[in-house]
């Protein structure tokens, strides 16, 4: 049982919670170990690309989407590693996590997006501040506001603010969606637009994990560091059986 290791409470108040050790080590090796066989296969790509349902997004100079790699392998996101991966298709179904998801009050989770943000030592470029439930469509999105949500980070690699560390802005998941954040451009932050008074970059090692509000503004900065931080992120919508 979980229930005795989650803050309700302080999740609610605050709209995030940090778990420590969400996965073992066994499972975090061979989630590292797909990310790097995915790695592999876009190791010649310039230009965004899709492999079967596998959708790589390259890390350019500005950080904007649809813009060349600054060089050929550079990648700032994996979409729906779960399609060519049994380690990320075992993490969208994890008993734990769904364990923590419904201790959070999601009822019968499923998940709707994974992805992988690996953020390459020195270039990586940061993301601007934004409210995940803003980017939600569809049956999806419909489900989001029936039944509610919950997101979850977990770590890769170990994560900072040096090299980027997922970054969230406590106490903003009540104040309705933020207009303006839809383009998402990477190039800039868009800290003006949301409230920054109780911003966090909780440290994490591999394996520990943030679940957060679908509409609590989070965000990261660039990697400064000569690390690679890779991050697993996957969002979590009720289905009300
Ligand atoms: O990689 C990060 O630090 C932030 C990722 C994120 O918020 C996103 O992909 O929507």
């Amino acid at each position: 049982m979980i229930g005795s290791e989650v803050d309700v409470a302080s999740y609610a108040t605050e709209g995030f919670l940090v778990v420590r050790s969400l996965l073992d080590a066994n499972t975090i090796e061979a989630l590292q170990q797909a990310t790097d066989e995915l790695e592999a296969m876009a190791a010649t790509f310039v230009r965004d690309a899709a492999v079967g349902r596998v959708y790589f997004e390259v890390q350019s100079a500005s950080g904007r989407k649809r813009e060349p790699a600054i060089f050929p392998g550079a990648l700032r996101k994996i979409t729906s590693p779960s399609k060519a991966s049994p380690a990320f298709h075992a993490l969208r179904g994890s008993e734990r996590i769904i364990e923590f998801a419904t201790a959070l009050g999601i009822s019968s989770a499923r998940c709707v997006v994974d992805q992988i943000n690996p953020k390459l030592p020195v270039h990586g470029s940061g993301f601007p501040f934004h409210q995940d439930a803003a980017f939600l469509h569809g049956v999806a999105l419909r489900d989001l506001e029936a039944f509610g949500g919950v997101n979850v980070v977990v770590a890769l690699d170990p994560a900072d603010e040096d090299n980027g560390g997922f970054t969230v802005l406590a106490r903003t998941h009540t104040s309705g969606l933020v207009p303006g954040q839809y383009r998402y451009d990477a190039s800039q932050t868009l800290e003006h637009r949301f409230d920054t008074t109780h911003r966090a970059v909780p440290a994490l090692a591999p394996g520990d994990a943030i679940f957060f509000s679908p509409w609590l503004a989070h965000g990261s900065g660039p990697n400064r560091s000569e690390r690679r931080r890779r991050i697993a992120t996957l969002w979590f919508v009720g289905s009300g059986s």
